[in-house]
């Protein structure tokens, strides 16, 4: 596999739910099975392919065996890479059954009124999640690279970062991500989201998960997010979207095999098929195949089935629908109930339409095995496949990969992720019975050329994006977040730079602090007025500012009235709207530059459409530049109006030499020439140097970064990419920082 041979870890933690073999002591003997689904299925080359110790619940508690048995069955399971994690019996029903099958599931396929809120699952899955970040903490060995994956564990992320803060974490999730509106009925909503966070990139199927995720993120977290990366201030993450793919080869190769088998030597489930066929040529069998989930939208598929005997009768007695339902969690009510329903609407069918040589659908409770699953992905003419809502769907891609003789329709739901990349199916709302009937029969009919064409469409798309790919692509795509995170490091501000920096500074015998105020020294609030300097900052910056070797200045975008209310009882410099003014302590403001400010009166009205189209958003007006604020709006109205607002000021800004900054949820416009950059230096010019120090959060502060001499000791707090010298990681450790000048 070329793909996999470049940036490897040298090892990966798969950590799921469950493991991909169950093992057991059966009659004093092992027992292995393989698990169905599609993590399992899917992550199976990757365990084959890379160095890997897959960690998953065994699906029983430590209790259930004898102690001795206890370890061979282990055993067992590290000879497989597998290392099972043990749960006490009501902890894991609640967990799993509670508020991963209860809560999560229902919620995240949209079924919100299936969806239970009680307290007790949830401390059940935050008490499993633990157990599962303590048994990766135990394992993980420098350099490994962790993939979390799916629903169960969605606060593992952050629980691993706790107790390993290095490590790389990598979180694919299976099922959809769903729209804000529904995950906001989460009572731990945001507990949920900031379990994720901890990870450094986050996979999906889709963009839309994606973007329902990111949309989550900024109006729960209130993270700053530029396309795909998440600003939590201390760290990055990524969200990206990798469609999962099938083993293509697995089902083309199982399928030709399955081709060359002589008739007489034909397994048993294909002579049935066969004899089935040969009682009448023109007969034809439709393929359903899921886990019994009301996900899957089985029940929609039967009354989608009958309206077709009824609406197109010239197909009674020739077409058969096969119906998989592979038993699951038949421990949650929803489910006892669904089969209920799927039994009573087959009964209903076949009572129905049966003739004495016909049954109209076939239905099978139980499992196959690959090989049979291979027998009728061959077998049927049509797979009819009508989740309500599905992640991704694997088996829509298994039935085509095993379709080697280029005949075959696939008709799928638009609810399912698949439906974004298999766009030649015959794609139907799966709430719509007269339309799947219609495509039932479109599918019936369909000329062989027509049917070879659209499938030869899908299935290069497949070869080309196959299930090893998808794995490779994600591992690359967490060694690069390792990459980055590495290179940012470097730039961090740790023991020894702090010590460099204090020395030259006491070596010194001026210094001037230029300091930033909102992002730096204080936090970001949704109101800026409530932004006030708290006592603690005061008595602080009072210290320093009182030793006569240091100049304390405070530099900042904010206009001048605050800057003066704020602070001009203390003896601070203050720099305001971006390097317009300067207040010396106990003296009167000074404009620094001489500034025209015409240009206003056209701009404002402007300024003033955008404020009133945009709930929460206001126009500040300072001597030199006017500001839009939207800290308050809609987060992703706001992002776009933005993006608008930008458009419109850069075509206008030309004729007036006007600039336009971008700073946090702030589109602010003023005379060029201005910035935080020349201040400081024209600042520098007027007193004797010494040592400089500038720190800054923001987009506005890399001026200063940029411009202030070479020997400045420039840090900016985050870790977006900067022109700083250093970074710091948030106000706090500003804090810390800035208490070693006090002298
Ligand atoms: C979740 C998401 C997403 C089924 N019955 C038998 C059997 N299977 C195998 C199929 C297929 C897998 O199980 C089912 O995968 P799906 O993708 O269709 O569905 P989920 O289990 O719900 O999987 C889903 C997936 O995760 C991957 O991210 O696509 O949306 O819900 O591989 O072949 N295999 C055998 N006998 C059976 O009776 N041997």
């Amino acid at each position: 596999m070329s793909e996999l041979n470049q940036n490897i870890p040298p090892r990966i933690l798969i950590v799921s739910n469950r493991l991909p073999v169950q093992i057991t002591m059966v009659k004093g003997k092992l027992d292995v099975k393989q698990s169905i689904g599609g993590l399992a299925t899917g992550m199976h080359p990757v365990h084959e392919t890379y160095e890997t110790l897959w960690i998953g619940w065994s699906g029983f508690s430590r209790s259930h065996f004898a102690s001795g048995k206890l370890k061979t069955i282990n055993n067992a399971y590290r000879a497989q890479d597998c290392l099972p994690v043990y749960l006490d019996e009501s902890m894991a029903t609640d967990y799993y059954d509670g508020f991963s099958n209860g809560t999560i599931w229902p919620l995240f396929h949209y079924f919100a009124q299936y969806t239970k809120y009680q307290p007790d699952y949830w401390d059940a899955y935050l008490k499993v999640n633990r157990i599962f970040a303590e048994k990766v903490k135990k394992e993980y060995r420098p350099g490994d690279l962790i993939w979390i994956h799916d629903y169960h564990l969605l606060v593992l992320p952050r629980m691993v970062r706790e107790l390993i803060p290095e490590a790389d974490i990598g979180f694919f999730l299976h099922i959809p991500f769903p729209s804000f509106e529904v995950f906001r009925l989460l009572p731990w909503r945001k507990e949920l989201v900031e379990g994720l966070v901890g990870s450094d990139l986050i996979g999906f199927h889709t963009f839309d998960y994606t973007r329902h995720f990111l949309s989550t993120v900024r109006r729960l977290l209130g993270y700053d997010i530029d396309l795909n990366r998440i600003q939590t201030g201390s760290r990055l993450v990524r969200t990206e979207v990798f469609p999962m793919g099938i083993d293509y080869r697995k089902y083309q190769n199982a399928s030709l095999r399955l081709e060359k088998i002589p008739e007489k030597k034909k397994s048993k489930l294909k002579q049935q098929i066969s004899q089935y066929f040969s009682q009448a040529p023109e007969r034809k069998l439709i393929l359903s195949i899921d886990r019994l989930d009301y996900t899957k939208g089985i029940p929609n598929r039967l009354v989608a089935f009958e309206k077709f005997l009824e609406k197109y009768p010239e197909f009674q007695g020739k077409v058969t629908m096969l119906m998989i339902a592979t038993p699951t969690r038949d421990n949650v009510a929803y489910y006892q109930q669904i089969k209920r329903t799927v039994d009573e609407l087959v009964g209903r069918i076949n009572g129905q339409f049966s003739q004495i040589n016909w049954t109209p659908i076939w239905y099978f409770y139980r499992s196959f095995t690959f090989n049979q699953l291979i027998e009728l992905y061959r077998s049927c003419h049509v797979a009819l496949i009508t989740p309500v809502r599905d992640g991704m769907n694997l088996v829509a891609k298994e039935y085509l990969a095993s379709r080697i003789d280029q005949s075959g329709v696939l008709i799928l739901s638009e609810m399912a992720g698949a439906a974004r990349e298999l766009s030649e199916a015959l794609i139907i709302n799966p709430n719509h019975p007269e339309e799947i009937a219609g495509a039932i029969a479109q599918a019936l009919t369909m000329p062989l050329e027509e049917q070879a064409e659209r499938l030869s469409l899908m299935q290069t798309r497949l070869k080309r994006y196959q299930v090893n790919k998808w794995a490779s692509d994600f591992i690359e795509a967490v060694m690069k977040t390792r990459e980055m995170k590495k290179q940012s490091r470097t730039k961090i501000l740790n023991e020894s730079i702090m010590k460099k920096i204090l020395a030259e500074y006491h070596r010194n015998k001026q210094a001037t602090l230029f300091l930033d105020y909102d992002g730096t020294l204080v936090q970001f609030k949704k109101n800026p007025d409530h932004a006030r300097p708290d006592p603690g900052i005061l008595k602080l910056l009072n210290q320093i500012a009182d030793d006569p070797g240091n100049r304390l200045v405070l530099i900042s975008g904010r206009d001048r009235n605050t800057l003066e209310n704020w602070f001009s009882r203390h003896p601070f410099y203050l720099i305001a709207e971006h390097g317009a003014w300067l207040k010396e302590p106990d003296t009167p403001w000074t404009q620094m530059e001489p500034i025209s400010r015409e240009w206003k009166e056209v701009i404002r009205p402007v300024m003033e459409f955008y404020a009133d189209r945009t709930p929460g958003s206001f126009v500040e007006e300072k001597t030199f530049s006017l500001a839009w604020h939207y800290r308050k709006s809609d987060p992703e109205l706001g992002a776009i109006r933005a993006i608008e607002l930008k458009d419109e000021l850069t075509s206008m800004a030309g004729g007036h030499n006007l600039e336009i900054l971008e700073g946090s949820k702030v589109i602010e416009i003023k005379n060029s020439g201005i910035n935080k950059g020349r201040a400081a230096n024209w600042f520098l010019s007027q007193h004797p140097e010494g040592f400089v120090l500038a720190i800054g959060d923001d987009w506005t502060d890399e001026y200063m970064f940029e411009l202030l001499p070479h020997k400045s000791y420039t840090i900016k707090v985050g870790s977006n990419p900067t022109k700083a010298r250093y970074q710091i990681v948030n106000q706090n450790e500003v804090r810390n920082l800035l208490k070693n000048f006090i002298k």
